[in-house]
């Protein structure tokens, strides 16, 4: 075992990415600047994390210090040009995200990866180790530092380890194509609390630790008041949960109520020709989440006279992501290959039925998109949770709007008076794109209460309380 180096740290948040960039002003100044995404989105709370670990998408030059975000001080973990290839596109993006959404895309698996990513994970665990406190906690987040938690067991034993994963877990059947498999589900088994959004994600991982590392189990049923499953390694004890992930709520409603918000959202409308209903999607331009899906079930709709492309129009945000990798290149032509079509076929000049924006859209702007809109798209063919649902429903205030949700999303466990659909059958999301346009505005009202009023209270504040209080031995029940 290794020396411990003792650091000052109580509570430390591992994450592959700071919530900040490092951003260089004319005069040569750095400041740190919030950073997209959904996992940033999520832990962007004030209340929540002292202390941070994680890579900067650019570092500060030497010498040079970067002035402190607000209440955080984040520790930069430096990784070579090399090491984020391969680590973060490579094993990362290109090997384990296409594994676990389904296999969407056929997953690649090369040694060069996978020694990388064991390279990385071991930096991130040794820094963690000099800056922990005797006793410290320390939540590792995601597929990125699925090693982590064992190597940080490894130099300290003294920390108490939670380990939260933001994508779905797969199924056996999949998970089974890993080459270093017993590996990963070794490396997650070093935390003491082991989390998933949904109780489908526990069980499989659990099956896991039984049947492929020869751990006891002992399963119960995981999930809404029910126990906890528990793998014994060693003489540890491991418990596997569902702690499905929030959302500020209550800031995201008061920002939307604001007047500058709803003044803004009616400038959209009438910048879009007001029309009668807008229909939005808002993501990563990713090919889990369906974007293609609904371009072609509105281009259907379209082509049937059952939408109408001069009053319903659709507009697409898609934040740029993953641009170096290979399968995201060909999904960004397709997809502006269908905005073209559609547009051809069916714009007119000046009204384009199709808006299509490939950039990040400031916060505040995002807030007044999901004010305008009549209809959100929410179509992945699978998602982790997918905290834009819950943005828009929170920034409903007043019950109008209608959410068209894929059955693949964590969301869709919780959004069950959204517009559900199978995002792999066509019809199915034509009829719930349709319905949710033609909906009765009582009819409305009383699906988006229903579903504000779970978005409103379980929150993001909850799930991380939560989620700390069974590290720390405080609670014995999953969440409700
Ligand atoms: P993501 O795959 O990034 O997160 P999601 O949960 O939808 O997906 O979060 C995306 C975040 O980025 C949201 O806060 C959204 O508002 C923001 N965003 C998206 N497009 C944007 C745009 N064009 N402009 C500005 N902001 C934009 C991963 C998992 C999810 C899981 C989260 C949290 O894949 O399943 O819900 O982590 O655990």
């Amino acid at each position: 075992m290794a020396a411990a180096v003792q650091g000052s740290s109580d509570f430390i948040v591992v994450a592959n990415r700071l919530p900040v960039d490092v951003v260089k002003a004319p005069d040569g100044t750095l400041t740190w600047k919030e950073s997209p995404g959904g996992l940033v989105t999520a832990l962007a709370d004030p209340q929540l994390p002292q202390r941070r670990l994680g890579r900067l998408a650019r570092r500060p030059r030497r010498g040079r210090r970067a002035d402190r975000g607000p209440g955080h001080a984040p520790v930069p973990v430096k990784l070579s040009a090399q090491e984020v290839e391969e680590h973060y596109e490579g094993f990362s993006n290109g090997s384990l995200w296409p594994l676990y959404h389904d296999v969407i895309v056929k997953p690649e698996y090369h040694r060069e990866w996978w020694n990388t990513y064991v390279e990385v994970n071991r930096r991130f665990a040794e820094e963690t180790a000099k800056v922990a406190a005797q006793g410290a906690t320390v939540w590792v987040q995601d597929y990125q530092l699925q090693l982590v938690p064992k190597m940080l067991r490894m130099l300290r034993p003294d920390v108490k380890i939670g380990f939260f994963l933001h994508i779905p877990f797969p199924p056996v059947e999949l998970f089974m194509q890993m080459p270093w498999r017993r590996e990963i589900i070794e490396g997650i088994l070093g935390a003491d609390l082991v989390g998933f959004h949904l109780p489908g994600g526990a069980q499989n991982f659990l099956y896991l630790a039984s049947k492929l590392a020869g751990y006891s189990t002992s399963k119960g049923s995981i999930g809404v008041r029910s126990k906890f499953g528990v793998v014994t390694v060693g003489f540890r004890s491991v418990r596997v949960g569902a702690f499905p992930i929030s959302i500020d709520s209550a800031d995201l409603a008061a920002t939307a109520k604001l007047p500058e918000t709803r003044k803004r959202a009616r400038a959209l409308r009438k910048e879009l020709g007001d029309p009668d209903k807008i229909m939005l999607g808002v993501d990563r331009l990713d090919y889990t989440k369906g974007i293609d899906v609904r371009l072609r079930a509105i281009g259907e709709l379209y082509q049937e006279g059952r939408l109408d492309p001069a009053r319903h129009i659709f507009v697409q945000l898609a934040t740029p992501s993953r641009e170096r990798v290979e399968s995201y290149k060909s999904m960004r032509n397709d997809i502006e290959l269908q905005v073209g079509r559609i547009n051809g076929n069916f714009g007119q000049i000046g009204h384009p039925a199709i808006h299509y924006i490939h950039r990040p859209v400031p916060r505040r702007e995002l807030l007044s998109f999901f004010a305008a809109a009549d209809v959100m798209l929410v179509t992945p063919l699978r998602d982790g949770m997918n905290l834009v649902a819950k943005e828009y429903l929170a920034c409903r205030t007043d019950s109008s709007g209608a959410l068209v949700l894929s059955e693949f999303t964590g969301a869709a466990a919780e959004l069950r008076q959204a517009y559900q659909c199978n995002p792999h059958d066509l019809e199915g999301v034509k009829n719930a794109i349709d319905e949710a346009v033609h909906q009765e505005p009582e009819e409305g009202k009383r699906r988006m209460r229903a579903m504000r009023r779970q978005v409103m209270q379980y929150d993001v504040d909850r799930w991380a309380r939560s989620f700390l209080q069974t590290l720390a031995g405080t609670v014995d029940e999953a969440p409700a």
